[in-house]
């Protein structure tokens, strides 16, 4: 069968779930975040005879035009839909009504729930795939993870998740790293196999630590955050180095991706009151942006003019 597939660009988990359904499938896959998925959405060849979407979604600001779009591919293929980010009751009723096949669970990872959904027809090994992303999604506490972790040598999962997040972090989304790593991971290569992924890794070692620094002397608290305007690729490095460095709840790493706008990425502690993905999805719309995402870790994106008051608006909350 033809198959195609968009997973997430940005992480281990959206890397390893396009893997886990090129191995299971032989889908083509193509990478995507959450600013180019509708367009993305476009762009599905027309022998597609199934569709996987894993790791991205929609929010308040799109989602009607997000769902009108699977479900015209939907009449044409068959659509699986993996995700683990928030989504409202009914917005899974107006997806299955439309024909989509939709796996959804908020305690586990896409990986761990695509490597579930396609067991019958993976290699061996795929479940370490699976593992990378959970670990790297902190979600490896769940209850599928948590069992075929049992069955993995725990620290060389924390080993090679850590090496290939690292990797993705250092090179970013330039000449098609994370499309390469697909392949190879689809192929049940380790990472630590993966060309130039030991090395990449370690450099970006250097680079957080380096960034640790920048941090400390470029962040800003504001109460119970502190933020930063950054120029990195991983903005979820930063945010944590923020909440490190100012001994706050929640951080907030801001770059300008295209011109005017913030992407906006947001980590937060136990100690953080609100769920941040639901909070910073009623926040940004507000402001003309949209986002979401879980309880600890969300992003958005927002007109740059309007840092400020989310900024104050999100300290109300936590
Ligand atoms: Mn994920």
């Amino acid at each position: 069968m033809n198959a195609f597939c968009i997973s997430h660009v940005k992480d281990v988990d959206g890397v390893g779930a396009a893997a886990i359904v090129k191995a299971a499938t032989g889908a083509r896959v193509m990478l995507s975040d959450y600013d180019t998925l509708m367009e993305d959405l476009d762009r599905i060849p027309k022998e597609t005879e199934q569709f996987f979407l894993c790791d991205l979604g929609s929010d308040n600001s799109n989602v009607d035009q997000f769902l009108e779009k699977l479900k015209s591919i939907s009449r044409r293929a068959k659509v699986t839909y993996v995700d683990h980010h928030f989504m409202s009751g009914a917005t899974k009723r107006r997806l299955r009504s439309s024909g989509v096949r939709l796996v959804h669970d908020v305690k586990e990872c896409s990986s761990i729930l695509a490597y579930l959904t396609l067991k019958e027809s993976l290699p061996a090994g795929a479940s370490l795939v699976a593992l990378y992303g959970a670990v790297t999604d902190y979600a490896d506490g769940s209850p599928n993870a948590r069992v075929l972790m049992e069955r993995a040598d725990r620290q060389f999962v924390l080993f090679e998740a850590a090496m290939l997040a690292f990797a993705l972090g250092r090179k970013g989304a330039a000449g098609g790293f994370p499309e390469l790593v697909v392949d190879e991971l689809s192929r049940m290569k380790h990472p630590h196999e993966i060309e130039g992924v030991p090395r990449l890794a370690v450099e970006q070692l250097e680079k957080v630590r380096e960034l640790e620094d920048e941090v400390r002397s470029k962040g800003k608290r504001s109460g119970k955050l502190a933020y930063m305007v950054t120029g990195q690729y991983s903005t979820g490095n930063v945010s944590k180095l923020l909440i490190g460095a100012f001994g706050v709840r929640v951080g907030v790493a801001l770059k300008e991706k295209s011109p005017g706008w913030y992407e906006v990425s947001l980590r937060g502690t136990s100690e953080c009151k609100a769920h941040l993905g639901r909070t910073i999805d009623r926040i940004s719309a507000k402001l003309g942006g949209n986002g979401g995402g879980h309880k600890v870790a969300a992003g958005c994106r927002i007109p740059v003019g309007r840092m400020d008051d989310m900024l104050t608006e999100l300290e109300k909350k936590i």
